[in-house]
């Protein structure tokens, strides 16, 4: 089974991305792009063959391809993300995922954002957020329950997407800001805590039993560590700066 991850460059217009959490800060467009090259490689070094989509200078947010679409083994769904400024950025990752899988779309007046969505097995937990509204929950289950899987939806309301609280880190268990989501919703998997002086670090990217972390969170890392999970970390300090992590910059799609 090979493991294509998609991702688009950083483009030079990242300075005008969305914020709702954030200040906003200078982003450096030449260390963003050295960072998010340390990225590629370091998925590349985890086994991931990467598939470059063009720069889309016009959409500020085009690195965050996660938020385009939600791949499972059977389907692909392209979204609508909830930030209209983003709707630009769904075509050509639905024109790429279409040579991996059927797809489907999340349709008007639903909105529904990537990063909102967290599978882990036949479950799927989907944050109701500002991006991410009660019709777009409502498509997603439409068009998963006919492949068994259950869909849990989980109120955000104090970060942007479900996975800046929270994000898978083994087959077993989930790393998670208990301040930004009710923990309970997770209680079937082991819960780790981010640092508390370390709010942002629960957006980590799980691939092929791997944990990839940004170096900006050492308190979490050791956490993690001493948990028994082995973590790559990478620099994504520039990119936090446009309020995205790790996942949001790649879309995993196993090919067989
Ligand atoms: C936004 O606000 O849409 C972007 N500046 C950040 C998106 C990050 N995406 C993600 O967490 N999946």
């Amino acid at each position: 089974m090979t493991l294509i991850a998609i991702t688009k460059p950083v483009p030079p217009t990242i300075n005008e991305c969305e914020l709702s959490h954030m200040d906003r800060q200078p982003i450096d467009v030449m260390r963003a792009q050295e960072q998010h090259a340390e990225y590629e490689r370091a998925l590349e070094a985890i086994g991931c063959t990467i598939e470059r989509l063009p720069i889309e200078a016009a959409n500020p947010d085009s690195v965050f391809v996660e938020d385009s679409a939600i791949v499972l083994p059977e389907i692909a769904i392209i979204t609508r993300p909830g930030a209209p400024s983003r709707r630009g950025e769904t075509a050509s990752v639905a024109a790429t995922l279409r040579r991996y899988r059927s797809l489907s779309a999340i349709e008007e007046p639903a909105t529904l954002d990537g990063g909102d969505v967290l599978c882990i097995g036949k479950r799927i937990f989907v944050g109701r957020s500002a991006r991410t509204n009660d019709a777009g929950i409502g498509q997603l289950r439409t068009i998963v329950e006919t492949f068994g899987y259950d869909v849990e939806p989980v109120p955000v309301t104090a970060c942007l997407h479900l996975k800046s609280a929270v994000t898978q880190v083994s087959d077993a268990a989930v790393l998670l800001n208990r301040k930004w989501i009710d923990a309970s919703c997770f209680r079937r998997f082991e819960i780790i805590d981010v640092d508390d002086a370390e709010p942002q670090a629960a957006n980590a990217l799980f691939v092929r039993g791997r944990v990839m972390f940004p170096r900006a969170f050492p308190r979490t890392r050791e956490t993690l560590e001493r948990r028994g999970i082995a973590v790559d970390t990478i620099d994504a300090s520039e990119l936090a700066k446009a309020e995205g992590g790790l996942t949001c910059c790649s879309i995993i799609v196993e090919s067989v």
